[in-house]
């Protein structure tokens, strides 16, 4: 057990050292970087294809997408013409530093002004693994629970934007926006909120003056 703990300890640092290489570079080269993360199916895909679609011409996007198996969502993404890469990570239910950084190389790095990043999609082990990013950023659908926040705080409470995506199935579900909102404020109380629809296109353009004020912030 305690061999497990040191060897977890061990990964974690490596990590972290490779992270704050990475932020380093960012900072530099005046890239902002985002780390989203949400459970499989919560809509950070989704998100991104109306990013792209609607993003500015004057802010250069790049995307890394991270999945166990499959390049699905980096075909999704490719569709509109920013350089976008997937990576597999046969298992792992993170993205890690390593992998990131390993990727930068074939990324035109100095051409891009946001990169965003997919995590695989997880709640959990994503947010031990700081990627260097500027942000955290948390895609929870209503489809999941307004509890979400509360019963993963580790990654809410790190994060410095909700988006609160599918707002056109409220409707339908037994989802409350203000104990949600509530919740994410207990564990992150700085936290931004945006709520949205992918389908609607409903607060697409308050995501995206939210980006474009990191943006502007770099
Ligand atoms: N009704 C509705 N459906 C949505 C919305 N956003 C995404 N979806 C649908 O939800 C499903 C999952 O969306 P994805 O974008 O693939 O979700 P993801 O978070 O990228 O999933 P993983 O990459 O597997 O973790 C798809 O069928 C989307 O069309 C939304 O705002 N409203
Ligand atoms: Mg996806």
């Amino acid at each position: 057990m305690k061999k497990r703990i040191a060897l977890k300890q061990k990964v974690l640092e490596n990590n972290d050292s490779i992270a704050r290489r990475l932020r380093a570079v960012f900072e530099s080269q005046k890239i902002l970087t985002l780390n989203m993360i949400g459970s499989p199916g919560a809509g950070k895909t989704a998100l991104l294809e109306q990013t792209l679609r609607r993003l500015p011409s004057g802010l250069r996007a790049a995307v890394l997408t991270g999945d166990i198996e499959t390049d699905n969502d980096a075909a999704r993404l490719a569709r509109f013409g920013k350089p976008v890469r997937q990576i597999t990570t046969g298992g792992a239910c993170h993205l890690d530093a390593g992998m990131i950084e390993r990727e930068l190389d074939k990324l035109e790095t100095q051409k891009v002004d946001i990169l965003f990043v997919e995590n695989v999609g997880n709640l959990v082990c994503p947010a031990s693994f700081d990627l260097g990013e500027a942000s955290k950023i948390v895609v929870l659908s209503v489809t999941e629970g307004d509890d979400k926040p509360i019963k993963y705080p580790a990654t809410f409470a790190k994060a410095d934007l909700l988006v609160l995506n599918k707002i056109d199935l409220l409707p339908h579900v037994p989802f409350d926006l203000a104990r949600a909102r509530g919740n994410a404020k207990r564990v992150r109380p700085g936290i931004d909120i945006i709520e949205t629809s992918c389908l609607s296109g409903e607060g697409i353009d308050d995501w995206l003056r939210w980006i474009q004020t990191r943006a502007s912030a770099m």
